[in-house]
């Protein structure tokens, strides 16, 4: 049985600061038809979807961000998204923050069956950021601060014919988080992104930001034998320009499609899950090749 199949990156332009929920959604609607009608069967949405990128605002009283995470998912701002997915028969991916009932904050994202359900859930490990206003910066990066740690582990999920996981934005830069995926099977690595054009610690890096961006991604895809599809919210959001560059990537590394602008776009590509097999046969044939009574550096706890 053929396991190929079209997925989608809807890239989202900028979503402002007073922009309701309800607006952002009726725009992945939109894309997501846009998605269909070139076959899709999977659409893949950026991280923290929902509103603009809050973590770059400071509050003393983290309580005042609450009103940028969602305390159910779905919920009546989401659901035409549920509902649009059912009836077309195209499953999704979200990144959205999460308050749990017991009051955690997490960056969270979910993967939505084609029959509108959820059938899998990631919490982003690498939190990037700081935890305190920095007032020399341009803008404030305040993941540290608002979000726990991601306490899921990489889990790997059955969906779409073949093994799905996830990442959240600042875990594509990772090693680790590929290899993690990999090592649990991983075909497909779905994530969404946030990255500023300007890196306020070291901005000597700004012109390598859509550089790093694929280098990160291909370098995951190639040395795990597995398809990523990674998904930005680009375009300038409230004063902060964020890098687009949207990408689908194949296990040789090769990027297959791309994003030309800065704004709401779709991109697609047939992807063929049996293909991980060529990497993963040979050059990273893990089984065979991988030393990890070498590698004990890696999973030492650190300093
Ligand atoms: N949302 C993110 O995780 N952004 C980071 C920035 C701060 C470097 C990223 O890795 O793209």
């Amino acid at each position: 049985m053929s396991r190929k199949l079209i997925v989608a990156g809807a890239q989202l332009g900028p979503i402002a600061k007073d922009e309701p929920r309800s607006s952002a959604v009726a725009r992945m609607c939109e894309l997501m038809r846009t998605a269909k009608t070139r076959g899709a069967e999977l659409v893949v949405f950026p991280e923290l979807a929902l509103t603009t990128f809050f973590p770059r605002w400071y509050s003393e009283d983290r309580a005042d961000m609450d009103l940028w995470f969602e305390r159910e998912m779905p919920n009546a701002d989401t659901q035409p998204l549920f509902d649009l997915a059912k009836e077309l028969g195209v499953g999704f991916h979200l990144g959205f923050a999460e308050l749990t009932a017991e009051g955690r904050h997490f960056n969270t994202a979910i993967i939505v069956s084609a029959e509108g359900e959820i059938v899998g859930k990631y919490r982003k490990i690498h939190l990037p950021g700081h935890f305190e206003e920095e007032p020399w910066r341009a803008f404030q990066h305040l993941e540290k601060r608002y979000f726990e740690k991601g306490d899921l582990g990489f889990p790997v999920y059955e969906a779409f014919g073949g093994k799905v996981g996830m990442c959240i934005c600042n875990d594509r830069r990772w090693p680790e988080t590929w290899r993690m995926l990999g090592l649990g099977g991983a075909e497909l690595v779905v994530l969404g992104y946030n990255t500023p054009l300007h890196y306020p610690p070291a901005p000597e890096h700004d012109h390598l930001q859509y550089f790093h961006n694929e280098l990160s991604i291909q370098a995951g895809c190639y040395q795990n034998g597995l398809w990523a599809v990674a998904v930005a919210k680009a375009g300038m959001e409230e004063g902060s320009e964020l890098i687009g560059g949207s990408i689908i990537v194949a296990p040789t590394g090769e990027i297959l499609a791309k994003a030309a602008t800065s704004g709401d776009e779709v991109i697609t590509a047939e992807i063929d899950l049996d293909r991980c097999v060529e990497i993963r046969a040979n050059v990273f044939n893990f089984g065979l090749h991988r030393e990890p009574q070498d590698y004990a550096a890696i999973t030492a706890p650190k300093d």
